[in-house]
């Protein structure tokens, strides 16, 4: 016989719908469900606020920013109007999770650019093989470096940056323009504006949104590449002070958007709670190993 039932597991975990094609549910297989399935929850759904203390200024090209962690070390502030710089975590891999925040120019001085960098390694902020990928939003179009910087967010990447100034002021040479946001790409930001960022990097997938709207979505295969290499991420601005990143928190990109075709993951990308997707599923999140995005 069919039988069917629901089990309310621990208080923050979900409702589990329990299939048995003979009606004996045994209570060693119960147990691994309810185990598996509270560890399983905050794994996949909680963000983690970013501890930015881990982060650095790369040093190969420390004096072009001035980064300053603020109280609760989940905040930094830039204060130079520099050369491109680049603040991240050292040795971190941070594929396959997603960064969200808070991202403001504290100063009406100025036009320049913000973003942030994905797949970042130390030095690869001067080196003539970099890859790295750069998503940056400048406020005004402006000419500069023989080469004209414009209004607007956009994903390039970076395969060199020996021409730093000018590369990056126009997306030019080693900094190549991949694609520019749905709304956003003529538009610059505005001043003392909080705009809540949403970054999503996996192999095969860079995504950005911006006050919860969708500005970028790239396929590895879309942007040129086999798979988007792992690395850091970072922030990054470039002729422009005073940029607020707060609130900075991470968290695990959700199983079934990394795996759509997994048959534990229907159409709407909601884990079925099928008992061999939920035993997988569980015993992946007790393997869970923290990443070094804190
Ligand atoms: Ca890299
Ligand atoms: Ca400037």
């Amino acid at each position: 016989m069919i039988y069917i039932a629901w089990h309310k597991l621990c208080s923050p975990c979900i409702y589990i719908l329990w299939l048995s094609i003979d009606g004996v549910i045994m209570n060693w297989f119960k147990n691994i469900f309810v185990l598996t399935s509270c560890f399983a929850t905050p794994a996949f759904a909680v963000l983690l606020p970013v501890d930015l203390n881990n982060w650095q200024e790369d040093p190969g090209v420390a004096s072009n920013g001035t980064w300053t962690v603020q109280a609760g070390n989940d905040a930094v502030l830039q204060t130079t109007n520099g050369n491109p710089t680049v603040f991240y975590e050292d040795g971190a891999n941070s594929r396959d999770v997603t960064l969200t925040g808070n991202i403001r120019v504290t100063t009406t001085s100025d036009d320049d650019f913000i973003g942030f960098v994905l797949g970042y390694q130390t030095g690869e902020l001067y080196s003539s093989a970099a890859d790295f990928w750069l998503i940056d939003w400048k406020q005004g179009n402006q000419a500069g470096f023989g080469t004209t910087g414009l209004a607007g967010l956009a994903l390039s990447h970076v395969t060199n940056t020996t021409n730093l100034a000018a590369d990056f002021w126009g997306h030019t040479g080693g900094v190549d323009e991949i694609a520019r946001a749905t709304n956003l790409a003529n538009t610059g930001w505005a001043d003392n504006t909080a705009y809540a960022f949403d970054l999503v990097f996996t192999a095969n997938l860079i995504q950005v949104s911006v006050n919860g709207l969708l500005e970028l979505s790239v396929t590895a295969a879309q942007a040129g590449v086999s798979e988007f290499s792992d690395g850091a991420f970072g922030f990054y601005n470039f002729s422009q002070s005073n940029v607020l990143y707060s609130g900075v928190a991470a968290q695990d990109v959700p199983f079934c958007e990394l795996n759509p075709q997994n048959p534990s993951c229907n159409a709407n990308g909601v884990p079925t709670p099928a008992p061999l997707a939920l035993l997988g599923f569980g015993l992946l999140a007790l393997g869970y190993t923290k990443r070094k995005v804190r």
